[in-house]
């Protein structure tokens, strides 16, 4: 089945938050962020924004009427400043006006003094200072101490990987409007109406019934509005509340790069241990997560990178510690993968730089120390492997052997041009690693004349979640997609959701759409078996003898996934319905001479267990694959010292456009029939392909070492053509032509 919003796209047509026609009174805000990353606030002076034309109201911490805090996870994030502020472009006022112009305007009249603390960019700094967000955590399975006294060769390094920013088309924004008795629509580009119905209850002081949150579908949101939505929308409900008008506020571009938090940067240190034949048989890792100024999901996402830190390999014995280090930078969030590409990347170094100084192929001990069924991970759960089933299917499918040949065969009869090959398996777990937020629940009418109607706490974001919704229903019913129709999502009509995320979202929603639609069809078979000629009766025909003779047409149902749990005092526990795994060949041409590269081939196999949209699924992991070869590659998020977003617009910030995408895409799903806790046995699809990207950065690395068998090239992503280039030329290499 097509994208059901294909058409509508296509045409322009489709509804975001800014398509959303206004109601006539509508006011427009401004966000004044802070000019320091880290400082006491002296005097905060609004009057000139006041005075400034066609401001309605400035908003400080003053105003607020519940409480100034927006902290998911931990209390420790205020919506407005208050005393002291701890990022560039904290937000310090909200200037309410007749238009946008006229608020951004009057933005520039707000006159600060704040007096500079010291500012911390490092999460190593930050933590050797004791500056962190939650205590550390650690994962440990088996003797990490006393088998390296048994290894062959231990090798040791550091890695540091960037951030990366979500850039959704779509920025952050909300528009609020009053109803009547204090209760306020909030239409927001967020993936948690929930979480964002919470954020403003506790900052306005309202119920969370008065607040009704409603969300079309967003342009895009890769983890940004997991958490990140909420501020703004507490800023227009707040202002909505005190003036009775609606106000809206969707974030400019370089307001939204700066005040936003990106995917977290992380610094790591490894020690790997092998045995003589390769195997790997211990692994330490101390993680360093660079959080910002407060937790957001930060403890959620350090969590997860210890939950990926051993990727697809089984390693028996592990210690791996993570540290949640608070920065002055804005909070970093959730990303497409959420830590679990931080903790993957590291394990994938570790690999290759034992290749290279043992100098073997990396593919060999990545092979040699794949994953099998039964296997434990560091965390207790035992595993369902594909890593093995995906490798191989990779490499009868892909030639791998003829592709190396290749490589090489380029590389003899080539100088200035250098081809290199990586392979990257991933394994990637779902479900929420947080057990109590793997529910969800659909609400189902069906009308008289026979049309459905769905409400779930799925929000579409692009990734599809509308269609296979709409798919589980006409499985169900045996009817046609056109007669169904999924709904906005509303705080008002589903309840207590969890965010859009974790690749879950069609697993959970599309779950509890089963069982409410199941339960409905019961009652219709009731109808056709009772009813005088009902089992010849058609869809409309028994939907009405239904009605007729008052039988329910609705049904609520609520879905929790079985059998997972998680023990965080002990880090043991099966916290995964289940894994996802895949194989990637990724091949890189690199200019030695400027450093700049293509990417000819990313070749996958793809562990779907029985997609049920398969065009939908490719588009996932076409699209995730570039984003990851994005941060592993080009996107390089800078701050300095002083805190300050250096990267702020898309003339400083590089993204994939359609010349970085691959020569070529090759993707190949692995059909498995096993029964799994996915919809229809369908495996989800969002976050995993965005780790094949990694893949990029190694055979990169690959082609520079082919040039420069001796160039150091620290394990720094992303791999830019700046870096590149410095690898190419480090360690004067003798054959340098010139
Ligand atoms: N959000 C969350 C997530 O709260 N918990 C998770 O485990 C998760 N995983 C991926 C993306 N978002
Ligand atoms: Mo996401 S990082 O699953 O919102």
């Amino acid at each position: 089945m097509k994208h059901v919003d294909s058409a509508a796209h296509t045409r322009g047509e489709s509804i975001y938050l800014d398509d959303i026609p206004l109601i006539r009174g509508s006011l427009f805000g401004a966000v004044f962020g802070s000019p320091l990353a880290h400082g006491i606030v002296r005097r905060l002076d609004v009057s000139g924004a006041e005075q400034s034309p066609g401001v309605v109201r400035v908003f400080t911490f003053q105003d607020v009427t519940g409480q100034n805090q927006i902290g998911g996870i931990v209390p420790d994030e205020p919506l407005f400043a208050e005393g002291s502020v701890h990022f560039c472009g904290m937000p310090m006022a909200f200037v309410v006006a007749v238009s946008e112009t006229a608020a951004r305007h009057a933005v520039g009249k707000i006159i600060v003094e704040i007096e500079p603390l010291p500012v911390i960019t490092d999460p190593r700094v930050a933590q050797s200072e004791g500056e962190l967000i939650v205590p550390p955590r650690t994962f440990r399975l088996g003797d990490v101490d006393g088998v390296m006294a048994e290894c062959e060769h231990i090798i040791e390094g550091r890695t540091d990987t960037n951030g990366q920013e979500h850039l959704y088309i779509e920025t952050q924004g909300a528009y609020a409007v009053p109803l009547e008795n204090q209760t306020i629509r909030i239409y927001s580009s967020t993936q948690a109406p929930t979480a964002v119905q919470r954020a403003v209850s506790k900052v306005t002081g309202l119920a969370m019934h008065a607040l009704d949150i409603e969300v079309t579908r967003l342009g895009g949101g890769f983890g940004g509005k997991e958490d990140q939505a909420n501020g703004w929308a507490a800023l227009c409900a707040l202002a909505c509340l005190h003036l009775k008008k609606p106000v809206k506020y969707a974030m400019p571009r370089t307001d939204d790069m700066v005040m936003t938090g990106k995917r977290h940067p992380y610094s790591a240190d490894f020690t790997i241990g092998l045995d003589a034949n390769l195997k790997i048989l211990g692994y330490a890792v101390t993680f360093y997560q660079n959080a910002g100024a407060a937790a957001d999901l930060s403890p959620a996402v350090l969590e997860r990178t210890l939950f990926h830190c051993t990727n697809s390999y089984f390693i028996p014995n592990v210690r791996a510690t993570a540290y949640s280090c608070r920065t002055n930078l804005p909070p970093n969030t959730a990303f497409r993968g959420f830590g679990g590409p931080q903790g993957m990347f590291v394990i994938e170094a570790a690999i290759a730089k034992a290749a290279e100084i043992l100098g073997v192929p990396a593919a060999l001990i990545q092979k040699r120390n794949l994953q099998k069924t039964g296997d434990v991970f560091p965390y207790g759960q035992l595993a369902v492997s594909e890593a093995e089933a995906c490798w191989q299917k990779a490499e009868e499918l892909y030639d791998i052997e003829a592709l190396r040949r290749g490589v090489e065969e380029f590389n003899s009869a080539n100088k200035l041009f250098k081809k290199g090959l990586a392979m990257m398996p991933v394994c990637f777990g779902i479900s929420f690693t947080k057990t109590l937020m793997n529910q969800a629940r659909a609400q189902v009418h069906v009308y008289t004349d026979g049309s459905v109607s769905v409400s779930t706490g799925a929000v579409e974001m692009g990734q599809g979640v509308n269609t296979k919704i709409i798919q589980v229903v006409c499985a169900v019913f045996s009817i046609d997609p056109a007669l169904v129709k999924v709904q906005a999502t509303r705080t008002f009509s589903v309840a207590n959701t969890s965010p859009s995320a974790a690749s879950a979202t069609a697993d959970l929603n599309g779950k509890a759409v089963l069982i409410a639609c199941t339960a409905i069809m019961g009652r219709l078979k009731e109808v056709a078996a009772t009813e005088p000629g009902g089992q010849e009766m058609g869809w409309k025909q028994l939907v009405m003898a239904a009605f007729l003779r008052r039988v329910s047409l609705s049904e609520h149902a609520h879905y929790a996934t079985p059998d997972i749990h998680f023990d965080a005092g002990k880090e043991k526990g099966h916290p995964f319905a289940y894994h996802v795994y895949g194989t990637a060949i990724v091949v890189a041409t690199l200019d030695c001479l400027r450093g700049r590269y293509t990417l000819d081939a990313v070749k996958v196999v793809h562990d779907s267990g029985v997609s049920m949209n398969p065009t939908i699924d490719r588009g996932q992991i076409e699209g995730g694959i570039v984003q990851g070869i994005g941060w592993m590659t080009m996107e390089e998020v800078v701050y300095d010292e002083m805190g300050r977003l250096r990267s702020n617009t898309l003339s400083t910030y590089k993204v994939p456009d359609i010349y970085s995408v691959p020569s070529e895409i090759s993707i190949d799903f692995l059909h498995t029939e096993l029964d799994n806790l996915a919809i229809f046995r369908s495996k989800a699809v969002g976050e995993p392909p965005l780790m094949y990207g990694i893949g990029a950065y190694f055979a990169l690395r690959n082609a520079i070492l082919a040039f420069n068998p001796s160039g150091i090239i620290p394990f720094n992503a992303p791999l830019t053509p700046e870096k590149a280039l410095m690898g190419l030329y480090s360690n004067k290499p003798k054959h340098v032509v010139g």
